[in-house]
C-alpha cells in the first residue's frame, strides 16, 4: 500500500517541519516489534550483530537494519514509501535505524548536521508523551539554516574538535543547546499513539525530552532517509543507502 500524504499533511510538514500520520501500523504489528526487541534485550532470542552485553543499558541500537530483518522491514516498509517521497519530492533511500526502548534525553540537535539532506520517520510503538520522554521539537525551526560548527565557535569561542567522533562531544552538545535556547523558539512535545508515524525534516531542531516517569518504556524505531536525487553522501560505500526496492548504492 502506497498512501500519499494529503494536501494538509504535506502543508503541515513544510510549514511546521513535522507531521504525525495516524495509525500507519496496527497494534499487533507494534506488539510484534516490541516483543522481538524485548526478547533480544533479555537474551531470550539471539541475533548475530546484536550483542546484549555491548548494547548500552537500555540505550539505542545503531543501524540495526544491517543485521536484523525486522528493522530492515520497518525501514523500507511500503507504507512509508510514498509519504517520504512526497516530503522529499523524490524517492527516499533508507540510511539509518535506531531503536529506543526508553527515552534518550538526547540534547537539541539537527539531524542534517550528521546526515546531509536527511529526514526522519520516527515510529512510536507505544503511546508517547512527556510521561515516557517523547521527543520535543521547535516547530518551524527547519526553515532556519543548518547550524555549523564554525558559527558556534565564532559565537561562543574556540573549542577543540580533533576527530570526526569529536563532533559528538559534550562540548558541542552544550554549544548547540545554548544556541538553540538563545534562538528563543517555542518548543512542544510530540504526542503520538502506538503505530503513528512522525515524519520530520532533517533541519528541525529537536531533542529527546525529559522522562517524567523514571524508567518508563518508550519503544520507538527512528528511521532516517536521504533523498535519492542527492549525491551529498560523505560516508562513501562503507555506509550504503538502500532504496525501497532493496537496491544498495
Ligand atoms: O527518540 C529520541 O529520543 C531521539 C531521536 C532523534 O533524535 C533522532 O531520531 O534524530
Amino acid at each position: 500500500m502506497h498512501t500519499a500524504l494529503t494536501t494538509n499533511q504535506l502543508q503541515e510538514y513544510h510549514e511546521r517541519g513535522f507531521v504525525v500520520l495516524p495509525t500507519i501500523f496496527a497494534a499487533d504489528e507494534c506488539k510484534a516489534v516490541i516483543d522481538h526487541m524485548m526478547d533480544l534485550k533479555s537474551g531470550r532470542k539471539s541475533l548475530e550483530g546484536f550483542n546484549v552485553s555491548t548494547e548500552m543499558e537500555w540505550g539505542r541500537t545503531h543501524n540495526q537494519h544491517l543485521y536484523d530483518p525486522v528493522a530492515m522491514d520497518l525501514l523500507l516498509h511500503p507504507r512509508l514509501r510514498q509519504p517520504l517521497a512526497d516530503c522529499f519530492g523524490c524517492e527516499a533511500d533508507g540510511i539509518q535505524t535506531m531503536y529506543f526502548w526508553k527515552g534518550s534525553e538526547q540534547r537539541w540537535h539537527q539531524d542534517q548536521y550528521y546526515l546531509p539532506s536527511c529526514m526522519s520517520a520516527w515510529i512510536p510503538l507505544v503511546d508517547v508523551g512527556p510521561r515516557n520522554g517523547t521527543i520535543w521539537i521547535q516547530p518551524g525551526s527547519h526553515r532556519r539554516h543548518l547550524l555549523q560548527l564554525h558559527e558556534l565557535k565564532e559565537k561562543y569561542g574556540e573549542v577543540e574538535f580533533k576527530t570526526f567522533d569529536d563532533r559528538y562531544s559534550a562540548e558541542l552538545d552544550a554549544l548547540v543547546d545554548l544556541n538553540h535556547v538563545e534562538a528563543g523558539l517555542s518548543e512542544e512535545p510530540v504526542q503520538a499513539s502506538a503505530g503513528d508515524v512522525v515524519l520530520f525534516h532533517g533541519r528541525l531542531i529537536h531533542r529527546g525530552g525529559p522522562i517524567e516517569e523514571p524508567g518508563a518504556f518508550r519503544h520507538v524505531m527512528a528511521n532516517h532517509y536521504a533523498p535519492r536525487d542527492s549525491d551529498d553522501w560523505p560516508f562513501g560505500s562503507g555506509w550504503s543507502r538502500i532504496d525501497f526496492d532493496g537496491n544498495r548504492r
